[in-house]
C-alpha cells in the first residue's frame, strides 16, 4: 500500500486534513448533488492547469472512482487526494 520512505511526504499527509478536503469537495462539487462527476473533475483539473489530455483525465477520473459508478464520492475524494 502506502510507502512512508519519504519524510517530506510524510509531513504533507498529515496536513492535509479530511475537513479541509470536504471543504473542497463542495468547490469542486459544483451543482452540490454530492458526487462529482467527469465535467466537475475536468473543471477541477482545467482550474489547476494539470495541463491533460481529455484521455489522461478519463483514466484518472477512472483511477479515483473506486466503485466505479461514474461519479466521485466524498470518501473516493479523500483517499485519492491522502494517497496521491
Ligand atoms: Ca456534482
Ligand atoms: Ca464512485
Amino acid at each position: 500500500m502506502f510507502q512512508y520512505d519519504k519524510g517530506d511526504e510524510m509531513a504533507y499527509r498529515h496536513t492535509a486534513d479530511v475537513g479541509e478536503l470536504q471543504k473542497e469537495f463542495i468547490v469542486v462539487d459544483r451543482d452540490r448533488d454530492g458526487l462529482v462527476d467527469f465535467d466537475e473533475f475536468k473543471e477541477l483539473l482545467n482550474g489547476l492547469e494539470a495541463g491533460m489530455s481529455e484521455e489522461e483525465m478519463q483514466i484518472g477520473f477512472r483511477e479515483i472512482d473506486l466503485n466505479g459508478d461514474g461519479r466521485i464520492d466524498c470518501e473516493e475524494f479523500v483517499s485519492w487526494w491522502s494517497s496521491d
